[in-house]
């Protein structure tokens, strides 16, 4: 079975983010959704919250499952049995660092990263950017699935 991981802190999960899982999902048997559990950095969004959303929002590609993972991405990949990390490329900027992960991973394991380029209509699209669109009444509904937009507008206005 041929299966990739697409990892990611998701917070929350992004339009630009569900156009690569999508693509992903119709190039490989089967793809993983891997969430960082990132422990020096808290997110607006619980784990389980934002595992919770991505499955919502996955649920119709069939061969999506979403985990969570900390340490290593090479060593997630090995649990899942996964030999290929898709990422996906939004602009130069993005390159770089990309560049010498995709490096160290296949010299960590052999684990070949795959990269996507990103849909135009989300190459300037972050979890950040919304999330600042949205705290200040900004209209983000093009940017990401509406489930997700009113869940972000619920915790923006809690605090
Ligand atoms: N269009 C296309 N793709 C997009 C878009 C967009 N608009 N937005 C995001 N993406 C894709 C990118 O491929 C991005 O990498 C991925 O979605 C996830 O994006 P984020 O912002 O949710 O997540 P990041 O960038 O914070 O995730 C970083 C990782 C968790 C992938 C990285 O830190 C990691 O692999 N950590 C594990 C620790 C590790 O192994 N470290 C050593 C690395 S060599």
């Amino acid at each position: 079975m041929r299966r990739a991981v697409c990892p990611g802190s998701f917070d929350p999960v992004t339009n630009g983010h569900l156009d690569i899982i999508g693509r992903a999902s119709r190039l490989f048997d089967e793809v993983i959704v891997g969430v960082l559990i990132n422990q020096s950095k808290s997110g607006l969004f619980t784990v389980e919250e934002r595992l919770d959303m991505l499955r919502e929002v996955t649920a119709k590609y069939g061969n999506v499952r979403v985990e969570s993972f900390h340490g290593l991405l090479v060593d997630f990949c090995r649990s899942q049995h996964a030999a290929v990390v898709v990422k996906g490329l939004r602009a130069v900027s993005d390159f770089d660092y990309e560049l010498q992960m995709a490096q160290m991973n296949i010299g960590l394991s052999g684990v070949e990263t795959l990269f996507m380029p990103t849909n135009p209509l989300y190459s300037f699209l972050s979890s950040s950017l919304v999330k600042d669109v949205v705290k200040w009444g900004g209209d983000a509904s093009a940017y990401l699935p509406d489930v997700i937009g009113e869940r972000l507008a619920a915790r923006l206005r809690q605090g």
